[in-house]
């Protein structure tokens, strides 16, 4: 049961400005924010005095429990869910990612099924890895009936989840119809192919050679390949994990030309660089191993670039982990160490330690990109990533003065490493508050398994098409769209 507390005396940031203003949370909902607020008989009051107060973070970008390249991703709902909130993230949106020829709605209920467990708030992207009338039909009803409003095209992974660009223009075709957003994987997974067979006959057996078969411009490739098949077919975009400066181009060249494309970092590839595959012990280079690959330095500085001038405008993890006894499938053979990396409990303080202590962000712009961005973008504003009455009480109490270690010593993730193992990080989360539940505190985690909840996300408003013309077919009718109350 969650309580009324009043969070007293901090400095509220969203992604509009700093304000000293108290916050006012009655069961799963923001009452109030203002000045000098009254505590209601029986509310806790929470000192936030010397504290930012903001939005809980939402990771847009998550792999719970996957199952992929022959296993299983060891971090589950629950404890994946946890770990963010340890960080000060409260909500992640997931993948139900069907199989080719496995039906798209089988895929999301049997995901819904997993995420039951969840300690905190999540959705779920849909991929569409194969075509037919029937991935249509399945699109047509996540959207309407279950709140889908986004779906996810692996470009690589051939053989595997991979869609070619007949399943892409049909896809994007279908989702243009529906105001959904097609999200891409952009790497060409043919080149990818061809070129970890050449490396591996070469005799590059070890995670060195994950790199060298996807180099920078096969990312570059089929980023401004989705982007150009979107452009003549009038639908936006998001592309996930962008990692390089090819990628980035292509996306601050069509944004410049007033084309619809929305872009993601990871908080990983901020800060870490290829040269972790130059580790000469196996095991560490690789935990490094996930695609894209981690990229060398100069990359690293275009992405922050990318992110200040706003040609970036998410921030996520791709948490998606697997231990390393897992990732040893591939010790003789690179192509077969499962692709991912964890993070989701170190994004927030990785962006404020990196972005926001060294002048590169604001605190209004770090909440821009760590919350209110992907709230906006998927349509869950002001539900989620704000903090206005009637919003939920998704709240992290930030202290910009406390300082950790990260370590797979001390993490909460469920993951035998950390890929920021040893790194000092100022700012921290003091106190998360998911729908209105302190869920962590003093350091301890007060999760409950199963409170979380499916949030909906609606399809865009319908939109008037060039010619005119309303476009109707994806009209909410089942979804329930969950907005504040005017106060
Ligand atoms: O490609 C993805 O996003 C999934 C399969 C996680 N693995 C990874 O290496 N990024
Ligand atoms: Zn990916
Ligand atoms: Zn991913």
């Amino acid at each position: 049961m969650s309580e009324s507390i009043l969070i007293r005396g901090g400095t509220v940031v969203t992604a509009e400005g700093e304000f000293r203003h108290d916050v006012l949370v009655i069961d799963e909902k923001i009452a109030a924010v203002g000045p000098d607020l009254e505590a209601p008989a029986g509310a806790r009051v929470i000192d936030a005095g010397g504290s930012y107060v903001m939005p809980g973070g939402i990771d847009p970008h998550t792999h719970m429990e996957l199952p992929f390249m022959g296993t299983v991703a060891s971090e589950d709902f629950f404890t994946g869910t946890s770990a963010a909130a340890a960080g000060g993230t409260t909500m992640c949106i997931d993948f139900a990612i069907p199989a080719p020829q496995e039906s798209l709605l089988e895929a999301y209920n049997k995901w819904r099924g997993w995420a039951e467990k969840a300690a905190c708030d999540y959705s779920f992207h849909v991929a569409v890895t194969w075509w037919d009338d029937s991935v249509r039909e399945d699109m047509i009803t996540l959207a309407r009936d279950h709140g889908v409003n986004s779906f996810k095209h692996f470009m690589a992974y051939k053989n595997a989840i991979m869609c070619d660009d007949e399943t892409l223009v049909n896809s994007f075709k279908t989702a243009k119809e529906l105001g959904a957003l097609c999200t891409l994987h952009a790497e060409n997974g043919e080149l990818v192919y061809v070129l970890q067979q050449d490396i591996y006959e070469k005799g590059i057996t070890g995670p060195e050679g994950h790199p060298l078969s996807r180099p920078p411009e096969v990312e570059g490739e089929a980023a401004n390949r989705a982007i150009r098949i979107a452009e003549v077919l009038g639908v936006p975009v998001y592309l996930v994990h962008t990692s390089c400066i090819d990628a980035l181009e292509a996306v601050t060249r069509a944004r410049l030309e007033g084309q619809r494309v929305f872009a993601e970092v990871l908080a990983q590839h901020l800060v870490i660089d290829d040269s972790v595959y130059r580790n000469p012990d196996w095991n560490t280079a690789a935990h490094y191993v996930m695609s894209p690959p981690f990229r060398s330095k100069e990359h690293q500085d275009a992405l922050w670039r990318g992110l200040q001038a706003g040609m970036l405008q998410t921030t996520a993890t791709d948490h998606c982990c697997f231990c390393t006894p897992q990732k040893q499938a591939g010790l003789e053979d690179f192509r077969k160490i499962p692709n991912g990396t964890g993070g989701i409990e170190d994004r927030m303080s990785i962006l404020w330690h990196h972005g926001v202590r060294t002048g590169r962000l604001t605190p209004s712009e770090f909440v821009a990109v760590t919350s209110s961005n992907t709230a906006k973008i998927f349509n869950i504003f002001p539900q989620k990533g704000a903090l206005i009455a009637g919003a939920d009480a998704d709240i992290v109490i930030w202290d910009p003065a406390k300082t950790r270690t990260i370590s797979a010593e001390t993490h909460h993730q469920n993951i035998d490493f950390n890929i920021y193992e040893g790194m000092e990080v100022t700012g921290n989360a003091a106190i998360t508050l998911s729908r209105g539940l302190v869920v962590w505190e003093d350091g301890e985690l007060k999760t409950v398994r199963g409170r979380g909840r499916y949030v909906n996300r609606p399809c865009a408003a319908p939109y008037w098409d060039s010619q005119g013309k309303r476009n109707t077919l994806a009209e909410p009718t089942k979804v329930e769209r969950t907005l504040p109350k005017p106060s």
